[in-house]
């Protein structure tokens, strides 16, 4: 099976219910790529890569059309269903931009599965569920709002949430993680995320107000160097998740840095290294997410479809965007959070056929 055509498209996705605000990010509107991959016999596999705004990451939404850009020419005849080496042929032609790749490796996937009638999560080395945990994050607010979110939203049956925090005074920070935990207790499971956002005095402060409460702090600092110097004083495990760009540095971090990962499908590079990276979390015994930081229902099957394979011992669930977008690409079997949980798309490939018509703004075709 060989690539034949490739066809990418812009879609808008405007945030339901007002800004999304982060510590380094606050995003009204996000700018997906979708890509359409079509092979020789007939095949078609789709893909997505949507940066959540051009500060989150060191990637953005014009840089991924770029980067497919660059590449697609020479992807054109190159095998489809051998996703190592199509990964090697795109770093043969285009060093890094893992986000941009990752769209296409998404792809191969989604239609070796449509060709062979097995899911991915079979391709990726088979599910141990059809119905994977979720966890709602929070996005930076005042300690009574926040509380109020995390409780309805351990009512609706989320089994984690994410706090975020960041970007104020840390007094704040640590009054909204004393909020939620007056409110939630131990119904549910609790990350508080710094998004890169805290001097590493802010970090130490929070931890050590609130050593008293269970959670993980996710990317509190934005270098591995800073977490790595408080690393020691902190009262609570530490995850990497925007710091973890690669698997090498993943390598690194699991060597003692961290005690687990945020890992976003894109940012790592696809589904090819993020099955690598799940198994070496397995071998570490390092819980880690499975999530993407924004997307549509391509990006969520994706995600979806990987989360079933994890060991259930390392799994700490994935984060959907769905919440926050209005409609489906797939409108009969679209991904959708339903009592904190998500349920596998059923059939083969990503188990969702997007409706083509809804992709009006074709930016290339190969
Ligand atoms: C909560 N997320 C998974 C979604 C946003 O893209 C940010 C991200 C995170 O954990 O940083
Ligand atoms: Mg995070």
């Amino acid at each position: 099976m060989k690539i034949q055509r490739i066809t990418v498209f812009q879609h808008d996705l405007p945030v339901k219910g007002g800004a999304y605000r982060m510590a380094n990010a606050s995003v009204t509107h996000l700018d997906s790529t979708i890509v359409r991959v079509e092979s020789d016999c007939g095949t078609v596999g789709w893909g997505e890569t949507c940066p959540v705004g051009p500060t989150y990451a060191p990637s953005h939404a014009e840089g991924a059309r770029a980067a497919l850009s660059e590449m697609a020419p020479q992807l054109i005849g190159t095998d489809f269903d051998k996703p190592v080496l199509l990964n090697r042929k795109m770093d043969s032609l285009l060093n890094g931009h893992r986000y941009a790749k990752a769209a296409i490796d998404i792809a191969a996937y989604d239609a070796i599965g449509k060709q062979t009638g097995r899911s991915v999560a079979d391709l990726l080395g088979g599910a141990v569920t059809d119905r994977v945990p979720s966890y709602y994050a929070t996005g930076v607010g005042d300690p009574d709002e926040i509380a109020r979110i995390a409780r309805d939203k351990a009512d609706e049956g989320y089994p984690r949430l994410q706090i975020k925090i960041s970007g104020r005074p840390v007094e704040i920070d640590i009054a909204v993680v004393r909020k939620v935990w007056e409110a939630v207790g131990n119904r549910v499971r609790l990350a508080v995320d710094g998004n890169r956002g805290m001097p590493t005095r802010d970090a130490l402060l929070l931890s050590q107000a609130c050593r008293d409460i269970p959670f993980v702090l996710e990317q509190p600092c934005d270098t591995l160097e800073e977490i790595a110097a408080i690393r020691a004083q902190l009262c609570h495990p530490v995850y990497l998740d925007e710091g973890a760009t690669d698997l090498p540095t993943v390598i690194r971090a699991a060597n003692g840095l961290v005690d687990g990962f945020g890992m976003k499908i894109t940012r790592i590079g696809g589904l090819t290294p993020m099955a690598t990276f799940r198994d070496l979390c397995e071998a570490r015994h390092l819980p880690h997410t499975v999530d993407d930081s924004w997307g549509g229902d391509i990006i969520a099957a994706a995600c979806v479809q990987l989360g079933a394979t994890v060991n259930p011992k390392t799994y700490e669930g994935t984060w959907l965007a769905q919440p926050y977008i209005e409609g489906h690409y797939d409108p009969a079997s679209g991904v959708a959070i339903e009592d904190g949980h998500i349920s596998v798309p059923s059939g083969p490939g990503l188990g969702i056929t997007p409706d083509e018509s809804i992709f009006t703004r074709t930016v290339a075709s190969f």
